[in-house]
């Protein structure tokens, strides 16, 4: 008996996630298969780096939280998904609403600056500065579910003002 004991168990990583590069240390051209796994690894921006325990292999794992089979990051990159509220997730993964447009679970200045972007008038479509962001401002600010952003919405904005129920 060696005295080492194994933990059989795997950790799952959510959002899923695509693996965008296999990373081949020694150039064996044996690249697919980790075998079992090893290390664990993330870089700056959330990329998973996965290590074989019988490989010399790596595979990078980028999240896709859309589960489309396009790394997140590219799919804003290439516009495959927008990102109206600069938090480096596809807008569809996000659940903007209440006020709170960059969906950190509270309504506050940054919000407001988004808000006076979508802003138009009564019964007029919102015009935010960058057109394909439309949807985002009405899920984010149409308070009363018009279909405008207007100051009606914008006084519920201000007492909106604070954590997101
Ligand atoms: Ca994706
Ligand atoms: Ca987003
Ligand atoms: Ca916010
Ligand atoms: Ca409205």
């Amino acid at each position: 008996m060696s005295g080492r004991t194994r933990a059989g168990n795997a950790f799952k990583i959510s959002p899923a996630g695509v693996v965008t590069e296999i990373i081949d240390a020694t150039a064996d051209g044996a690249r697919a298969d980790l075998g079992v796994p090893g290390g664990i690894a993330a870089d700056a921006v959330g990329s998973v780096y996965l290590t074989g325990g019988r490989s010399n292999n790596a595979f990078k794992i980028e999240f896709d939280c859309n589960g489309n089979g396009i790394p997140d990051p590219t799919d804003i990159s290439k516009g495959t998904n927008k990102d109206c509220n600069a938090n480096l997730a596809p807008d569809v993964c996000d659940a903007i609403g209440d006020g709170d447009f960059d969906v950190d679970g509270v309504v506050d200045l940054d919000d407001h600056a988004a808000l006076t972007d979508c802003m138009a008038g009564p019964g007029q479509p919102s015009r935010p500065s960058s057109p394909e962001c439309i949807s985002a401002c009405l899920a984010a600010f149409d308070f009363n579910g018009d279909n405008d952003v207007d100051l009606v919405d914008f006084a519920r904005s201000q007492t909106a003002f604070g954590l997101v129920p």
